[in-house]
Parts: structure tokens; sequence; C-alpha cells
């Protein structure tokens, strides 16, 4: 397969961008000859109570297992988001908030943020919350969520935001697991023009967390919610008996700041627990780099705070910049399918930031909506959360950004704070459906399944064999899983899960995450790559694919298809796609199965969930698991309905 069409730097980037070739490759020389010299200046972008003397101190060894870094410096992350740019820009915009139906919208300057996250911490303070104790908070897309984060943050309490689509089941389950005495929840939230009801969701979920002694309730719709005396208060009273002056605490840099849990494949949600110092400076690096950021710009990251990519792109990386960060309660289709380019327009958006399957659902419906807003401020593209296939990516670059706004395929996890592999619009050219290169400092390595070490133009599992600041350091509660899941496999190195191709031009390629590797006849294949090659039919519009047992093979391909608007799934249809897909790839490659799926069941983040898919796949019904944190759940009925007859 070839890799398509390379777009080269622009003139204009490589002679004006934070980074261009010739700083990334002297930054990736300075790793090597002085890293001591390259990580302190990342740790000098923030503002230390006390400065840091050592810098990086780990050992990825099962006998000697530690990460440190910046270990003896001390700082308060609120103050590094607020206070430290309160003298330069403290009457410049620090977030713009955006409504669900688009009628109204906020704008909160450095100064304002400042006082709210003080009232904040002095509600929490007077709810009896201490440095080191775990804060749940459960709110829609409002700024309430960051001042809330930051207030925590400022205090030293330890956060951990729940997705606001999820169930009282498993909000009560990650409630329990950190057992945390208070939780921050909103009367409701609104999502494309739907109510979510979260405080009857909090209800339900305490139900079975007797430890909760305090909720505190933001007004968001001012829906009439039940409130249990003696537990239950309204923001909106609290903060009238609270000052608008609150001192950071001053914290160790390897305190803990927040926990997130993340949805592993296998087992109960792993509690990822990132801390103070190292994670910061990386968002805020990353922010920085990755994104050319310019002090003032408008920086909008669309996803949920409840996600990693919210919490260091939408929160900690752009105020600790001093940048403009958007909210977005809303969703990409409503009130229509112009949305994003309108709020673009709006807020005069230079940089913008989304998920693949946004894209790919948009794109659906044709370019019109795209076309029918100006875009003119925006200057940068980026995705991330999952592998972008090609065609849409050509098409977010020559519809969205009118093929003069570089995109950044940022390759990430939760567990690694912020980007780790990414093009720099300055320094690469890009290849649709490649995240580039690992960033200076980053230090990816390919191995085969017995960890033997892959060079040059080859397929792997992804490794990253030394530290970086924003790195977790512990699956909270449990250190032992922490090590068992993510140093184990291969021992001495994180292992990311997710499979990679290295290209000739040391371009990486991420497949998909292994545990979605299927192995046809011995082939090897990512389920990334065959959607891909789905998707660049001019009939699909989304596909997942999933390996089932096969007598033959050992593994057949099933593939989910779900066609564009307007298109009728026919037999002849199903037989060019298996054309194309032997074309595309090769012909081990042909899907054994495919399915037309109206929807595929997605997470509310919108990741597609594969287990499921698998199950269906298998014909192995009775497992289907969990379906209550689909955004859809109806869509695994018509799947479960209509699956196709196996080969
Ligand atoms: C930030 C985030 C992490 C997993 C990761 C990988 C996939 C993320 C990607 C990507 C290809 C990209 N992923 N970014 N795959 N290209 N640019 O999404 O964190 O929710 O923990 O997911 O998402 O498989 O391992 P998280």
């Amino acid at each position: 397969m070839s890799d398509g069409e390379v777009f080269p730097v622009p003139q204009e980037w490589a002679a004006k961008a934070h980074m261009n070739a010739e700083a990334y490759e002297a930054a990736v020389r300075q790793v090597e000859s002085d890293p001591e010299g390259y990580w302190t200046r990342i740790g000098q972008r923030l503002d230390w109570i006390k400065p840091f003397t050592q810098v990086k101190d780990v050992s990825f060894d099962k006998a000697d297992f530690h990460i440190n870094w910046y270990a003896d410096g001390v700082l308060n992350v609120a103050a590094n988001c607020l206070d430290r740019h309160l003298e330069t820009r403290g009457d410049q915009v620090a977030l713009i908030w955006e409504s669900d139906d688009g009628h109204s919208y906020d704008a909160l300057t450095y100064r304002q943020l400042h006082a709210d996250v003080c009232r904040w911490a002095n509600v929490l303070k007077a709810k009896g919350v201490q440095k080191g104790d775990r804060v749940t908070i459960y709110l829609p897309m409002i700024p309430a969520a960051a001042a809330s984060m930051l207030a925590c943050a400022r205090i030293g309490a330890i956060h951990s935001v729940v997705f606001g689509g999820f169930s009282p089941d498993s909000l009560a389950g990650r409630i329990q697991d950190c057992d945390s005495k208070v939780v921050i929840t909103a009367d409701e939230g609104l999502r494309g023009g739907r109510v979510v009801p979260l405080k009857l969701n909090v209800d339900e979920a305490l139900k079975t967390c007797p430890g909760v002694t305090n909720v505190i309730v933001v007004k968001r719709t001012g829906g009439d919610v039940p409130m249990t005396a003696g537990r239950d208060e309204y923001f909106s009273d609290l903060k009238k008996t609270v000052s608008a002056e609150c001192p950071a605490e001053p914290m160790g840099a390897e305190d803990p700041l927040f926990i997130l849990y993340t949805s592993g494949s296998t087992g109960k949600p792993k509690g990822v627990l990132h801390t103070t110092g190292g994670y910061l400076a990386w968002a805020s690096w990353t922010h920085e780099v990755v994104f050319d950021y310019r002090p003032g710009e408008v920086f909008w990251c669309t996803a949920d705070v409840g996600w990693v990519t919210g919490h260091s792109y939408v929160v900690y990386g752009p105020l600790a910049n001093g940048a403009t960060s958007l909210m977005f309660e809303g969703v990409p289709n409503y009130p229509t399918t112009s949305r994003f380019w309108e709020v673009c327009d709006k807020h005069k958006v230079e940089i913008f930031y989304t998920a693949p399957t946004a894209l790919r659902a948009l794109m659906r419906e044709g370019d019109e909506p795209v076309k029918r807003a100006s875009r003119k401020s925006i200057r940068l593209l980026g995705t991330v959360g999952e592998p972008i296939n090609p065609e849409a990516w050509l098409w977010y670059h020559r519809v969205v950004g009118e093929e003069r706004c570089p995109i950044v395929d940022t390759w990430w996890q939760t567990e690694t704070g912020a980007c780790l592999m990414t093009p720099l619009p300055g320094a690469h050219a890009l290849k649709p459906g490649s995240c580039a290169k690992p960033l200076p400092g980053v230090k990816p390595q390919l191995v085969d399944a017995e960890g033997l070490v892959l060079d040059g133009a080859i397929n792997g599992n992804l490794c990253i064999t030394d530290s970086w600041p924003g790195q977790m350091r512990t699956v909270y509660g449990d250190h032992q899983r922490f090590i068992d899941t993510y140093f184990s496999t291969y021992p001495g190195k994180y292992f990311t899960g997710d499979g990679a191709r290295r290209d000739a031009d040391g371009y990486y390629w991420i497949t998909g995450r292994v545990d979605d590797v299927i192995n046809v006849s011995g082939h090897r294949l990512g389920t990334a790559e065959i959607e891909s090659a789905l998707v660049g039919h001019h009939a699909v519009a989304e596909a997942a694919v999933v390996g089932y047992p096969h007598d033959i093979k050992g593994q057949g391909i099933y593939c989910y298809v779900t066609l564009k608007v307007g298109v009728e799934a026919t037999e002849a249809l199903l037989a060019d796609l298996r054309g194309h897909v032997r074309h595309e790839i090769g012909p081990f490659a042909a899907p054994d199965v495919i399915q037309f799926a109206p929807g595929l069941p997605k997470t509310r983040s919108g990741k597609i969930m594969r287990r499921i898919l698998r199950k269906i796949a298998e014909d192995d019904l009775g497992n289907l698991g969990d379906t209550s944190t689909l955004a859809e759940p109806a869509v695994v009925d018509d799947l479960v309905k209509n699956r196709a007859g196996r080969g």
C-alpha cells in the first residue's frame, strides 16, 4: 500500500513556527547530549514557588520502579493557569463558553475566572475538603467545570471528572473507587437539545455511595430537581458565603493533581493518576509547540472535559499558556451540521482541534454546510482520539481548511497526559493518516510479540522506552496494576497497547489497538487499515472491522459498514466493497462478512465499541456486556437483528 500524497511544510510555517525542522532536529540532538538541560527548559515554563533542582529520576525496572519529575520543586497548578497571568492579561478572555443551542455565550476574563476559582476553592474548604482529598466532578461543558477543577488544584484536592454521559452505575463505581466525599454536579445538562438528568443520576448513584457527605449543585437549566437536606446545596447559595480570595496551596511536583478513569478492554476502569509539575509542564509545552500557539489566540478543542483531551487542551494546557480557550457545550450537528464552522466564525477561532469521528459524520453531509461559513480565522487544524482515514483527512484539509491549514494528527493517550507523537506544523511534511514523528524527548520503539526490537520500516507493537514529564504515575489505589498493565508485557518499557507502522521516512502510522489487530491466515492486519480502505470507497461513510473465529483462516474479517446518505445497500455494492479492499490492501484482506449498519455502537466520546461488535461478529450474543455507556444503545439491537451469516 502506498502512503499517498505528501504535503510539504508551507514556507511561512517553516519561517514562523515555534519549532521548524532545524529546531526539531536540534532538540532531538539536545535530548541525547544534554537531557538535563532539555527537560529543565520544559520545566522552567512554569512558575515555581520553590524551583526544582532535581529533573528526571525514573526507572521502568520492576525491581526499582519509580517515575519522578522535578520532584523537589514546589508549585501550584491554579496559580500557573490564573494568577501568573493577572498582571499581563487579567482582562483578556480566558474562557469563551458557547451554549448548546448557540443562543447564549459567555466570556470570562482571567481576572473573573480567578475570582470564580477562588470562590469554588473556598466553598470546597468550607465543606471540609483538604489537600489530598478526592472530589468527583460530574458536570456538563459549562465554565463551572473548569472552575471547579482549578479550585481543586488550588487547594491541593484531587479531582476526578466523570463524563456527564456516564450512567449512575458507572458514576457510582468511580466515586467509590477513589472514595470522594464531595460530588459537584449540575441540575441538568443540555446536549443537542436534549436534557441530561445529571442531578437525578447523582441521586441514583449515591444510593451506593454512603461516603459522600456533600453534593454541590450548579444551576444550568434551573430545572426542578430534588435536593436532599443536609447533603445537597446550590453553588449559587454557597458562593455568597465565601470570599473571592483564596491562597494557592504549595504543592510538591509529584503530588497528585487528578484521577481520570479510562475504560480498559477488560476489568473495571482504571483510575489513571497524574501529578502536578510534570503533567502541567507537558500539557503547556505541547499546547504551545504542537498547535504553534501564539499569545492571545482563540483555541478550540471540542473534547468534553470528561476525557483527557478536555483536561489537557480545554483547561490546563491553554490556560497555563494564557490562551483564550473555547468551551463548547453542544454537539457537531445541532442545531445544524454547520455548527462547528459557525462557532469558528462567531468567536474567530484560530486553532481548531477535534476527533476524526466527528469529521466523518460531517463529511457524510457534504461540503455545503462547511462552505456556508467563512472559517477564515482558522489557521491550524488538529485531530485526536483514533486513526484518521486519509479520505477524512483530505476532506478536512481541502474543504474545512481550504488547503491553507496544516493538520496535526496528534497521537496520545489518557496515560500519556498530553501529545507524544504528532507532526509539528512548521517542521514536518504531512502524510494523511500518519501521526508523523515523536516529540523531541519521546522515545517510541516497535517490538514484536516476543519483545524483539524491530528496526527500519516495519509494523510492530508500540512501546515508549523512556519517561516524559506528563506520564501517568500510577493506577489510583492499585500500583501493582499499573506496573502489570503497562510495564510487564515488555519488561522495562511502557507498552501503549497500540500497534504502529513506521515507514521509510521514520513516520509512524497507528494501526489501532493491538487488541483490535486480527490475524488472518497468518497475516497480521490492522482493523483500522481495512476500515480506512472501506471508508475510502465512495459509498461508505463509516466502517468498523473486527475479527471472528474462522475454521480455516484462524480469524475472519467482519465489517460493519455505514453507507452515505442516499446510497442503496445492494448485493452488487457488497461485491464492490470486497473488491475494493482486496485492491487497496491485498487479497488476504478481503472481507469475509460485510454487514450494512445504519449506526455503529459508540461511547459518548465517539469511540466505536469494538468489544460489542466482536461479540456480535462472534455470534456470542449472551456476552454483549455493559452497553450503558453507549451514545445510542438501540443501534445494538439493529446490528443483532440483521447480523450476517458467517463464511
Ligand atoms: C487522547 C486520547 C487513547 C487511544 C490510543 C489510540 C487512539 C488517540 C490517536 C489514536 C491514532 C491518533 N488514538 N489518538 N490513534 N491516531 N492521533 O484519545 O486518549 O481516550 O486514552 O485513547 O486512542 O489507540 O491508544 P484515550
